[in-house]
């Protein structure tokens, strides 16, 4: 692999780490947990990993011999920045643990662990991918590991590499399927511990315990510095509204984020929406009527953030995804044996009236989108849907029909952005570098402590990584019930944006001055190196939420 000069660089640097693991460590335990709801439903899923405590790492005076463990790790789901930190951190974590325990990747996700697809994870290959963005060391998927068929399968595997211990670095729905194995292995005495690692870029794997999933700091701040590059451009030629939407499947935090770094004039949060019960037509009244107070000023330009779940959350399109996915979950078969051309036209007749209503006010591709491509777990791929094209448009002919009513005299011209993979595997920032190395090295000293079914825990992150707390959550305190393919089923609860949380006030109460006024910040790249307060910044979201 030629290298880039940063890469070789940046293989140098040593992430930092909670103190207490940098020597002996032994446990101090929480009280027992519960679920965040549906506690006795879940209880009875999970007999045997349910109502554990909550883990502490502290220092220990006494070294505690551990024998040499084979331990597998798998990368599950879309790509974080500091994945490969994860595993440079376990597989540091387990030598320290005893020299002679050894690592294996499963590769291409999930899927690798069914197939018997692995490759052992030596010292010389975990020295190449340190510091480094990507997953590309074993590659990641999206293979849902959930029947006890794929589950056998994969003991047989874990068997035969006399692997002890198993690492899912996922989001929310992998980890929950973690848990479900942890469960289903524990039940069975098959002698294999499961371990969740927290990622994801979108930010919605968050609770008490989980301060925050890694990448979402990187990911941020790659797209904040693309915008505020964006906002300059705009700001100097002064002739285009920028549409841009930001990726995040659910939950609009990558957004909310963006926009407390940018200060752009326009953010969408899709929470918001929802508990406003707003409908398209008034999403694209706001917009043209910001639009219309800004061309009052002589500012035909400016721009407007839109999380790529948008289209979820306008409840009258929840309603009809709902729908939807409880027929398609019902009905695929039927569904894939009608023609192309008449697809769009057989759903319309199996919906209720209301939502048949809905979708047929859908232009055809945004209604494709939502019937045909599905991801493993059945979720409408919301990346492939051109929102911010479509408010581009709608935004573009409500001004019009503003124009022709005398109500606006401005001049209209658009640009539409869509960022989100560029953002999923850059070189981790020194948060995410150290956040991802500490949590690997968390779930390594897990593994030691004989614990299954938890996920490694590092908390009080703003402040600096000396001061981080590493411990382990039982996931079981993370889930409740919800409906998924038509059935309830056990999951870990996604964390949205809160309307009432620190984040999404800030926002609130500055968005007005930030719509009229031109007040944009320019973040510029993430550092790797120079000055702490340039370099080792987390998240504005976290500074907030934990009153920084
Ligand atoms: P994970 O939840 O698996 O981390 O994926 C996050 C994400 O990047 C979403 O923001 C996005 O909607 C989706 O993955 C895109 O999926 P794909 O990589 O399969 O196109």
């Amino acid at each position: 692999m030629v290298k880039s000069a940063l890469q070789v660089a940046r293989a140098a640097y040593k992430p930092k780490m909670p103190k207490a693991l940098y020597g002996s460590v032994k446990i101090e335990e929480g009280a027992a947990t519960q679920s965040v709801a549906d506690q006795e439903e879940v209880n009875k899923l999970f007999p045997n990993t349910y109502g554990m405590p909550t883990l502490k790492f502290v220092e220990a005076s006494e070294k505690t011999n551990y024998p040499a463990i084979n331990v597998g790790v798998i990368l599950s789901g879309g790509q974080a920045p500091g994945g490969h930190n994860v595993i440079a951190g376990l597989f540091d974590g387990i030598k320290n643990l005893n020299s002679g325990s050894r690592l294996y990747g499963f590769l291409m996700g999930p899927g690798g662990l069914v197939d018997h697809d692995y490759k052992e994870l030596t010292g010389e290959i975990i020295d190449e991918y340190r510091n480094t963005g990507g997953f590309d060391i074993i590659g990641s998927g999206r293979t849902k590991l959930e029947s006890k068929e794929q589950f056998d399968k994969g003991l047989e595997i874990l068997k035969k590499l006399d692997i002890k211990a198993l690492v899912i670095i996922g989001g929310d729905d992998s980890n929950t399927n973690a848990c479900v194995l942890a469960e289903y292995y524990k039940a069975i005495n098959a002698g294999v511990q499961v371990i969740g690692c927290p990622k994801t870029i979108d930010g919605d794997l968050k609770n008490e315990m989980i301060e925050t999933s890694f990448g979402f700091d990187t990911a941020c701040k790659v797209y904040a510095e693309v915008i505020g590059n964006i906002q300059r451009d705009c700001n100097s030629a002064r002739k285009y509204w920028h549409f841009i939407k930001l990726m995040g499947r659910s939950a609009s935090h990558i957004a909310l984020e963006c926009a407390l770094q940018v200060q752009p004039n326009i953010c969408i949060i899709s929470e918001e929406v929802e508990a406003k019960k707003l409908s398209l037509d008034d999403i694209v009244t706001d917009i043209a009527n910001a639009v219309a107070r800004r061309a009052a000023d002589g500012n035909n330009f400016g721009t407007v953030l839109i999380p790529e779940g948008l289209i979820e959350f306008i409840p009258a399109m929840k309603l009809l995804i709902s729908e939807l996915n409880d027929f398609l979950a019902h009905h695929q078969d039927e569904f894939n044996a009608v023609p192309k051309d008449e697809q769009l036209a057989y759903i319309r007749k199996s919906l209720s009236a209301d939502n048949s209503k809905v979708f047929a006010s859908l232009p055809d591709g945004v209604a494709r989108q939502l019937t045909l491509d599905r991801d493993p777990h059945g979720n409408v791929q919301v990346s492939l849907i051109e929102t911010e094209k479509l408010l581009a448009e709608m935004v573009g002919n409500k001004l019009a029909a503003m124009k022709a009513e005398g109500k606006y005299s401005g001049k209209f011209a658009s640009q539409v952005h869509f960022f989100g993979y560029e953002g999923r595997c850059a070189a981790p920032s020194n948060y995410d570098a150290d956040y991802c190395y500490s949590l690997g090295y968390t779930a390594a000293a897990l593994i030691g402590a004989g614990k299954t079914g938890y996920m490694s825990s590092i908390r009080n992150t703003t402040a600096p990584a000396d001061q981080w707390i590493a411990g382990g959550v039982p996931v079981t305190m993370m889930m409740n019930m919800e409906r998924r393919h038509g059935e309830m089923k056990p999951v870990i609860r996604k964390a949205l944006v809160e309307l009432d949380g620190a984040p999404f006030k800030y926002l609130a109460a500055n968005r007005e001055a930030w719509a009229v006024g031109t007040e944009f910040v320019y973040p510029g790249p993430i550092q790797y190196f120079g000055p702490t307060e340039v370099c080792d910044q987390p998240t504005i979201t976290l500074k907030l939420e934990q009153g920084k």
